[in-house]
């Protein structure tokens, strides 16, 4: 008895830690954090789906924003624990690290940055209810803040055969900063995990709005499937998707790739169902055994002369889509944001799987093989070319200063977390940008028209675009593997467009160069978009300025409609410099819109810039399509 109540308060004093410090635990409490309860959970019907007992699952939003996560695996074990001396499912939510491998033999998945198991999201939850079906009885039990309100209890009988899980919880509103469900966020990472399970089937659903919505996940071919998804606004540059296998050194291996004809390497690592953005041994291990595998093919079937140099690693990865997906037992995560795995078993275990099979499949598909040598050749000679070109783009030696574009008008301050620079588009709007700044902070880099697509064009021609060199001159940070974010210019890239379609569209183009090119500048929130007003309101002498039509309906309700005269802006070229500054430059009134981006989504990220910015137009206008309801202020 003592022993059990000793044990009852350690509990509570872990839960009240964990209450005490979400972040510990569950890394924020933003948005991010909120949608990482609901991962929490159903990573452990997934484990029981790679166990190979549940095939189903389903995830619920209601109204209020509690979530219910059901599946049909054994069901959670009801008996009571040895040492804790309640069942075991109180265990599972009331003990921290408890979720360990009660599956037993099978792959325990959820151990990866947050894998902290059911006990945080009971803790961190308003309320929280679990229901088992098992044995032909239906249990439930209930807690409120991590705390047992209800014991298990048997409330019902089901049919013998029947058996599964469920859980229902509202997170707590005192802990959460942000407690809206974000629906896109949980089916952009709910079909990640159904590409990474084959065979397991799950379903959204959102009970919020006026119309329900759902989506179903059920991917037969798995991480195959996955491949060809991020490849549908592309052309495959071949139809089979290569596919690996294989366990080695108790490392799990699966590896699915297709080469596009693109000039982008997408390469997506996860180690255990979780994204690995820095990759890490196992992204380290195909990249060897690819790059081995093609050469040594493309030295003995002739497709590379004697005289040619080898291929290197990046031209074979040119418009490459791959998912390498290894299960593993202790992940070792290492690197500043613990995102980079480090067991050294997974580098050969990737490598001898990928190199036997892929050796396997090019001896099996010789044009394919051809194809992608041949792309791989051209993207060596390209790469050649494009380094003749960019070193005339990059700072010589360090006595000799950089050559800043001669179209940019520099500031004075020296200090980058002081400066801003705006990209303008056209030399006229450029010059009144020139007058009006504040020369001190506001650096001034015009561009003429629209900028080249860099979806659409090789590194070669890219690195002689002109608009391309200014920029990359101007934010002094380099770019790809020279990137240095140390070496940034100006803490503000402020890109000022027209607001219009024309305006959208080439904000895009430099939307899409930056993400290709410097894409650390967007996740580390130096990006915005400037927004110039959409219209300028005059009664008598006084003069307004609405950036939104709500806004103007609100100035004219409040100003009242006699004697006014109203102009919408077509472009910057119709402000001043004066009312350029006013409106748009001004850091005291002007609004700014901060580009962003999560990595856990970074191959949806990359889709949308494919989709849109690539050269297939069925899947652009799906896009369109699916979207045009969400388009504010569209001039047509
Ligand atoms: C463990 O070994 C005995 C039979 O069932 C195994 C088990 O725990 N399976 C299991 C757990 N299936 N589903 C869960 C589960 C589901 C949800 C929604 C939430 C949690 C914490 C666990």
């Amino acid at each position: 008895m003592e022993d059990y109540s000793a044990s009852q308060i350690q509990i509570l004093e872990g839960l009240e830690a964990v209450r005490k410090r979400p972040g510990m635990y569950i890394g924020s409490t933003s948005a991010r954090g909120l949608h990482h309860l609901v991962y929490e959970i159903v990573d452990n019907s997934v484990d029981e789906a790679l166990a190979g007992f549940c095939h189903n699952i389903k995830v619920t939003v209601h109204e209020g924003n509690s979530v219910t996560v059901v599946d049909d695996g054994r069901g959670m074990p009801v008996g009571i624990h040895p040492k804790a001396g309640v069942p075991a499912v109180e265990v599972i939510f009331t003990q921290l690290h408890a979720g360990g491998k009660f599956g037993g033999g099978a792959y325990k998945v959820s151990g990866g940055l947050h894998g902290v198991g059911a006990s945080v999201v009971n803790a961190l939850s308003d309320w929280l209810e679990v229901e088992i079906m098992s044995e032909g009885k239906i249990y439930r039990q209930r807690y409120e803040r991590g705390k047992v309100v209800t014991k298990l209890e048997i409330v019902g009988n089901c049919k013998k055969s029947d058996h599964g899980s469920c859980v229902t919880f509202r997170p707590d509103e005192t802990i959460f900063d942000e407690t809206e469900f974000d629906y896109n966020t949980l089916k952009q990472r709910l079909r990640e995990m159904a590409f990474l399970t084959r065979g397991l089937k799950i379903d959204l659903k959102d009970e919020r709005g006026e119309k329900e919505i759902t989506h179903t996940f059920h991917y037969e071919g798995g991480i195959k499937e996955f491949v060809t998804y991020l490849n549908r606004s592309t052309s495959p540059l071949y139809n089979s998707v290569v596919y690996c296998e294989g366990i080695k050194d108790g490392v799990v291996v699966e590896v699915a790739m297709q080469h596009n004809d693109s000039y982008n390497e997408n390469c997506y690592s996860f180690v255990n169902n979780i994204t690995t953005p820095e990759g890490g041994t196992h992204l380290s291990g195909f990249k060897n055994a690819l790059t081995k595998t093609f050469n040594d093919y493309a030295r003995k079937n002739k497709l590379l002369k004697d005289s040619e140099p080898n291929l290197q690693g990046e031209d074979i990865r040119e418009g490459l889509t791959a998912i390498i997906s290894i299960k593993i037992e202790d992940p070792q995560f290492e690197g500043q944001t613990k995102q980079k795995l480090g067991n050294s078993e997974a580098r050969g275990a990737v490598d001898a799987v990928v190199s036997e099979q892929l050796l396997y499949f090019l001896e099996q598909h010789p044009q394919e093989a051809k194809m992608i040598c041949d792309k791989s050749i051209l993207a060596q000679r390209a790469r050649a070319a494009a380094r003749k070109a960019r070193d005339l783009t990059r700072r010589k030696t360090a006595l000799e200063s950089m050559a800043l574009p001669g179209k940019l008008a520099d500031c004075s301050d020296k200090d980058p977390a002081n400066c801003e620079i705006y990209i303008v588009e056209g030399d006229s709007a450029g010059g009144s940008a020139k007058t009006a700044r504040s020369r001190n902070t506001q650096a001034i880099l015009p561009l003429r028209g629209k900028i080249l697509n860099v979806e659409k064009a090789r590194l070669d021609r890219i690195y002689g675009n002109a608009e391309i060199k200014a920029m990359i001159t101007a934010f002094g940070t380099g770019i790809h593997d020279e990137f240095d974010i140390g070496k940034l210019r100006y803490h503000k890239i402020i890109l000022m467009t027209d607001a219009d379609v024309d305006g959208a569209h080439i904000s895009t183009l430099l939307l899409t160069f930056i993400y290709r090119f410097m894409p650390e500048l967007i996740r580390q929130g130096y990006v915005y978009l400037a927004q110039p007003p959409l219209f300028k309101i005059e009664k008598g002498k006084k003069v307004y300025y609405a950036y939104s039509e709500p806004e103007q309906a609100r100035i004219l309700d409040e100003i009242g409609r006699d004697n006014i005269k109203i102009q919408r802006y077509k472009g910057l070229g119709e402000m001043d410099a004066e009312q350029l500054w006013e409106t748009t430059m001004d850091p005291e009134k002007r609004i700014l819109k901060r580009v962003t981006m999560d990595d856990i989504n970074s191959a949806e990220v990359d889709l949308i810039f494919t989709t849109l910015m690539g050269d297939k137009v069925d899947p652009r206008r799906e896009f369109i399509e699916a979207n045009a309801q969400f388009v504010k202020n569209l001039d047509i």
